[in-house]
């Protein structure tokens, strides 16, 4: 496999196949339409060495979706049942993940390295069998482009050596393009699961939430009251909303570049949300989601899952995704109304319920899908944790692949 710049002949073939597919694809098929205005977008194209580097080129055309359920959800069509999804779902709960990320040394070397990253993300698709698969990568990955490398220290978590403190702080970071361009190795990651996924499943995108990642970047590592960002917010609101913008404006650039890439829904994790009052959330997160939402809703689905933001679902909903994550605290009635009947709504099983019995958790999987009924994508409330059964989490998965809203109206 190679990846190469088109001469000038081929560019021309190209251009006249894409007006060929376009218009077959705007008959059949809108995803044939986005792969190849990708491709060209990059003037690249990925080939198949089938032929010989120097005559052949057969490309990598565009492979129809299997397993389009979530798309179809997140369009707002009907599915006979919801697609399902883990967060977290690459990671220790797999024996595999636990021996590629031995052969890697660390996590951060797996992150970093497309081949390892792209065999992590396939790992739950082909063990869990799930309906999408979500890129392996970290939402810290995004301040490093900016100028603060994060570190994972064993049983601790993320750390920060250097963090944001000061005006001239913010200033010397690296934002916008210039830091997404420092991303290539998630780019390539996601071309080749792509390639590797071959339409089995939509592949979803995602990047941190910019109050999240300000919380990194200000605090240097996770908090439980997340004092010294919310300080920033109280003390230097122009200054903490210079920051914000300047994540904003990366995470743009940032998706952009993984649609560009091959994602096909992205995610925003604000798994901070909680940590801010109704007024400051309105105030400091809203409206940097509602900016990232905007500018790409019309490119592909976006997700937005805010943690404990129970308060804000109503204000979130008015950005505009096509869905909404929710944590395990909100009932899925409460968030209906908040939301309206137009949004999907993903998640939200508590993910300790994963540690019962397997018949439990049936229990609890069908109580969840019998509460959300339709427009759902079922998920957990939150990430996956790592000590969790696997028999938990196949039951959750199996429970609801074989509901059918057909039997349960
Ligand atoms: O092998 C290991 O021990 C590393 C554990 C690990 C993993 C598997 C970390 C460190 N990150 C990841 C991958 C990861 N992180 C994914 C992979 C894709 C998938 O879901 O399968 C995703 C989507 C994330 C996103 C992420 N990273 C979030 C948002 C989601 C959430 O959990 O709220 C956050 C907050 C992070 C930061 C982070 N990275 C790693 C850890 C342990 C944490 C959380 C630390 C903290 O609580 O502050």
């Amino acid at each position: 496999m190679f990846s190469y710049t088109l001469p000038k002949f081929s560019q021309q073939f190209l251009i006249a196949h894409y007006i060929l597919i376009c218009s077959r694809s705007v008959l059949f098929n809108g995803l044939a339409h986005l792969e190849v205005r990708c491709w060209l977008s990059q003037k690249r194209v990925n080939c198949f060495g089938v032929l010989g580097r120097r005559y052949g080129l057969a490309y990598h055309c565009s492979m129809e979706l299997q397993n389009d359920l979530l798309l179809r959800v997140l369009k707002g069509e009907q599915v006979p049942r919801p697609p399902v999804w883990l967060m977290r779902q690459a990671g220790r709960i797999l024996p595999e993940y636990r021996a590629l990320r031995a052969e890697a040394g660390s996590f951060i070397n797996l992150v970093r390295r497309p081949e390892w990253a792209a065999e992590a993300t396939l790992q739950p698709v082909e063990a869990l069998e799930v309906d999408a698969a979500i890129i392996f990568s970290d939402i810290l990955v995004v301040p490093e482009a900016m100028g603060l490398p994060y570190e994972l220290i064993e049983q601790h978590g993320p750390r920060f050596p250097k963090t944001i403190r000061s005006e001239a702080d913010v200033r010397a970071l690296i934002f916008g393009d210039e830091a997404a361009q420092r991303l290539s190795y998630v780019y390539e990651a996601l071309q080749l699961v792509r390639q590797r996924l071959a339409g089995r499943v939509p592949l979803i995108g995602f990047c941190g939430a910019p109050w999240t990642l300000f919380c990194y970047m200000v605090e240097g590592q996770g908090s439980k009251t997340f004092s010294k960002a919310k300080a920033m917010l109280y003390r230097q609101p122009e200054l903490a909303h210079e920051l914000l913008q300047r994540i904003t404006h990366t995470n743009i650039a940032y998706l952009r570049r993984q649609v560009a890439a091959g994602a096909q829904v992205l995610q925003l994790f604000d798994s901070w949300a909680g940590a801010l009052a109704p007024q400051t959330y309105q105030e400091f997160a809203v409206p940097y989601i509602a900016q990232i939402v905007d500018t790409l809703r019309g490119e592909v689905p976006l997700i937005v899952f805010a943690k404990g933001a129970w308060f804000a679902l109503a204000q979130l909903a008015n950005t505009r995704p096509h869905a909404l994550g929710l944590d395990w605290t909100v009932t899925p009635a409460f968030a209906r109304t908040q939301v309206g009947p137009k949004i999907a709504l993903q998640g939200n099983l508590d993910p300790c319920a994963l540690y019962a019995q397997p018949e439990q958790v049936v229990r609890a999987t069908r109580e969840m899908l019998r509460h959300f009924g339709i427009r759902h994508i079922a998920n957990l409330g939150h990430g996956v944790y790592p000590d969790t059964p696997l028999e938990g989490v196949y039951a959750f998965i199996e429970t609801v692949k074989v509901w059918r809203y057909s039997h349960h109206t």
